[in-house]
């Protein structure tokens, strides 16, 4: 099937977002279709299930997307993108990308079964997680991306989460889909070469991508490319790709505390010292273990 490698981007088509969308300030979800959008380009069609980001987007008639956009269940994004796929491929249009973005909730908990039959066909999607740990749309409820020791509406300060986050890479791969990656948008030409290769794949591709969320984590608006920083220099947030079964780190950062990410938030300030030295001793335990790093 003939594919876009060469991503070129027309000036005025660079922004597929307006101004007015309905993300609150500093959100971290918007950024990131932001910029994916500005790499893979107009020739898109995508899907959106339940979420913070139907609400982004606009109630009917108005759209702060300027594409075509399905809304889907909460189920169903990964479903519903295979399809339009297949009526692409009926009508013999091969040079239109169909991405699907879809919040935590609806990636690793409730649309998991859609995603999982999706990257078992290998179906020619591109699949893009905007990761804001928690269902912020519905009131912030713990998710199973939701990171140990974290509090939300459904998990107090003084009943905090002690589950670790899922491994959702790890599911994605086993799958042995052609290409998954992490991406952050405090690191634009990692993402940007990310976004690229992603792109440029035929079959089922995933991308990770954390997303800071200012209300869901208590911090200040203007804060979250910091934020994001300081995810992947504190080594909570790896920046990784995997072609088939082949991890790699796209990123090796000088190691900072994880205390410095965390203190940053209102949702990790009820932890102790030992819960903190908890949370390092398994981020250190990963990179040993998986990316053979100290
Ligand atoms: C089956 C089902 N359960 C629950 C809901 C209610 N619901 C709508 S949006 C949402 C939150 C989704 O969370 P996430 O996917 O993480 O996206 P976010 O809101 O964080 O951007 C929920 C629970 C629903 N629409 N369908
Ligand atoms: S609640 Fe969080 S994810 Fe939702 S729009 Fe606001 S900042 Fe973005
Ligand atoms: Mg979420």
């Amino acid at each position: 099937m003939a594919r876009v490698t060469q991503v070129t981007i027309p000036r005025q088509m660079t922004e597929l977002i307006s101004s007015g969308h309905k993300a609150c300030p500093g959100c971290g979800g918007i950024l990131v279709v932001r910029h994916v959008l500005r790499i893979i380009g107009s020739k898109t069609i995508i899907t959106v299930p339940a979420s913070c980001l139907t609400v982004m987007e606009g109630e009917y008639p108005r759209s702060a997307f300027k594409l075509p956009l399905f809304h889907t269940t909460i189920e169903t994004a990964a479903a519903v993108a295979a399809g339009i796929r297949a009526g692409l491929r009926a009508k013999q249009q091969n040079d239109i990308h169909v991405v699907a973005f879809a919040g935590d909730g609806g990636t690793y908990d409730i649309g998991l079964q859609a995603l999982s039959g999706a990257a078992e066909r290998n179906e020619d999607i591109l699949y893009v997680c905007y990761d804001n740990e928690a269902y912020m749309n519905t009131g912030l409820q713990r998710s199973s991306s939701t990171p140990y020791g974290a509090s939300t509406s459904t998990t107090s300060s003084d009943n905090f989460k002690t589950q670790q986050k899922k491994d959702i890479i790890q599911i994605m791969l086993a799958h042995n889909i052609p290409y998954a990656a992490t991406i952050c948008v405090s690191y634009l030409d990692d993402l940007k070469m990310k976004v690229k290769k992603a792109a440029s794949i035929e079959g089922t591709r995933f991308l990770l991508a954390l997303a800071p969320c200012p209300p869901g984590w208590g911090y200040s608006s203007d804060r979250t490319i910091e934020l994001g920083r300081l995810a992947v220099r504190s080594r909570v947030f790896p920046l990784l790709e995997a072609e088939h079964d082949k991890i790699r780190l796209t990123k090796r950062p000088a190691k900072i505390p994880v205390s410095r990410y965390l203190s940053m938030q209102n949702r990790f300030r009820h932890l102790t010292d030992q819960e903190i030295a908890r949370i390092q001793e398994n981020v250190d335990d990963k990179w040993r273990n998986i990316f053979k790093a100290e």
